[in-house]
């Protein structure tokens, strides 16, 4: 990557520069092997986006039951005038998690920004989002870096820099408890530096039952979303699960402000993932994420003891979603 960059020089503007991944190749099966072998069967949310699951979580976006997309987009349009002045013209803007890109193309749009630096775990979801902002916005410098955010991540230097801004939309930061969502605002925090903001998506505290349809659809696309990370493994880690004998769980845990997604063995089993074996007992789960909820003030005060000051919140129409402007304190 840096020599990439010493050879070539720095960016020119319009142009789409790809860093290829940084993702360890063997990460998934030492990360699917550990959490398997827990007491609380544990798999990392962070691997349901494979190229199928990717198409899934964007059939979620569109689900009647599930606001949180259309609320964020409707909140981003509704306020864009402000969170451009909050933001201020030529920032670096750093999107983590950017997938398809659909809030960030009206962001750019509004903020200018000097550079845009999409980070996503997703090789195929980077290139098609990075390919389509080139056509849209051919002023634009674009930075492409195919890795994973809950890592530190070595951003490429630009040389006209600005102000460093972190988007981090979409409530991806609810995957974290709060004590990792804490150790990730320090490190964003160092990452950003003193002049530094960030724009984070954080889903709201509601009615148990609006979050339960949310994660329950009718149509069984959140159940088909889970279910792959099973046929992942199969695919990828020669697994032999079969997903007849699993069923998709999920409800809220009010007393951990968080909705948890499980997947549950419908009887006693036993599955093999390449050389290992793990046991189920009918009705154990496997653990696949959380998705935490947070107040205004919850999450204000989760980011005072990360470094950052809440400046400035957005809400939607119906209160069910936030937009947090951060800056460096
Ligand atoms: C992408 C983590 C924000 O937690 O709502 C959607 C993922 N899981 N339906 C969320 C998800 C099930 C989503 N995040």
């Amino acid at each position: 990557m840096a020599r990439e960059q010493r050879r070539r020089g720095p960016p020119r503007l319009g142009q789409v520069r790809f860093f290829g991944s940084v993702v360890a190749a063997d990460s998934f099966r030492e990360d699917a092997i550990a959490g398997l072998s827990l007491p609380q069967k544990t798999l990392p949310p962070k691997y349901f986006y494979d190229a199928r699951g990717s198409r899934l979580f964007e059939a979620i976006c569109r689900l009647k039951e599930y606001y949180p997309t259309r609320c964020e987009l409707s909140l981003t349009r509704g306020h864009l005038g402000e969170i451009a002045r909050f933001v201020g013209k030529n920032c670096t803007l750093v999107e983590y998690g950017s997938g398809d890109s659909v809030k960030s193309r009206l962001l750019i749009g509004a903020l200018h920004p000097a550079a845009y630096v999409p980070v996503d775990i997703s090789e195929d979801a980077l290139r098609n989002a990075s390919d389509r902002l080139r056509r849209e916005f051919p002023w634009l410098s674009i930075l492409a870096v195919n890795g994973d955010f809950s890592r530190p991540l070595k951003i490429p230097l630009l040389t006209r820099q600005g102000r460093r801004v972190i988007y981090f939309p979409g409530s991806t930061i609810g995957n974290l408890t709060p004590e990792e969502a804490h150790a990730f605002l320090r490190m964003t925090r160092g990452q950003v530096g003193p002049e530094g903001a960030m724009l984070v998506g954080v889903d709201l505290k509601k009615d148990a039952n609006l979050l339960h349809a949310a994660y329950n659809d009718a149509r069984g696309v959140t159940a088909a979303f889970n279910l792959n990370l099973l046929a992942r493994i199969n695919r990828e880690l020669k697994g032999d699960f079969d997903l007849r004998r699993f069923r998709h769980y999920a409800f809220y845990n009010a007393a951990l402000g968080r909705i948890e997604m499980h997947l549950v063995s419908l009887r006693r089993q036993s599955v093999n993932v390449g050389r290992y074996r793990f046991a189920f007992e009918a009705g154990e789960t496997i653990h696949t994420e959380n998705s935490c909820k947070y107040s205004v003030e919850e999450f204000r005060a989760l980011a005072a003891e990360a470094g950052f000051r809440g400046a400035k919140v957005w809400l939607d129409r119906k209160g069910l979603f936030a937009l947090h402007g951060l800056v460096a304190v």
